[in-house]
């Protein structure tokens, strides 16, 4: 039993002393996809169908469902956004279309990710109507 606990303490100590050192949550998505948040400030809060996380850069959701894989790493890689989520708000949906037609036609948006907008791939990360219409290719049949 004393031999149990010890060990026990040991994992925790290993736990706390490696979450210190990563700066970095990231989730892997079923899609594929892997987002990125900074540890700085992180809090997350579960319900039944989301995972909101909230850090220094603000507020994120994701759905349960949806994660495959979640990990802390010391590496940025992957990217900090996901493809189509333009608003930025950890979702994909037709939210996301509504800004990216609206930053196209010149209007002002609150928050755009133009990595996260260049829906078609090219590789000029050129913004027009083919990334509107990969997007709403997206929302419509979660694929690509
Ligand atoms: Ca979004
Ligand atoms: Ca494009």
């Amino acid at each position: 039993m004393k031999k149990t606990i010890i060990t026990m303490l040991i994992a925790l100590v290993a736990i706390f002393a490696s979450a210190e050192t990563y700066n970095y949550l990231k989730f892997t998505k079923t899609n594929g996809t892997t987002v990125t948040y900074s540890v700085e400030g992180l809090k997350l809060t579960y319900d039944n169908t989301n995972v909101t996380i909230t850090n220094v850069d603000g507020t994120a959701t994701l759905t349960l469902a949806e994660v495959q894989d979640m990990y802390f790493s010391n590496e940025a890689g992957g990217s900090t956004y996901e493809l189509g989520d333009v608003n930025g708000d950890g979702l994909v949906n037709v939210g996301d279309v509504t800004t990216l037609i609206a930053y196209i036609l010149g209007n002002d948006v609150d928050t755009f990710i133009a990595e996260a907008a260049n829906c078609d791939g090219d590789s000029q990360a050129v913004l027009n109507v083919s990334d509107v219409t990969a997007l709403i290719h997206y929302v419509l049949t979660q694929e690509w």
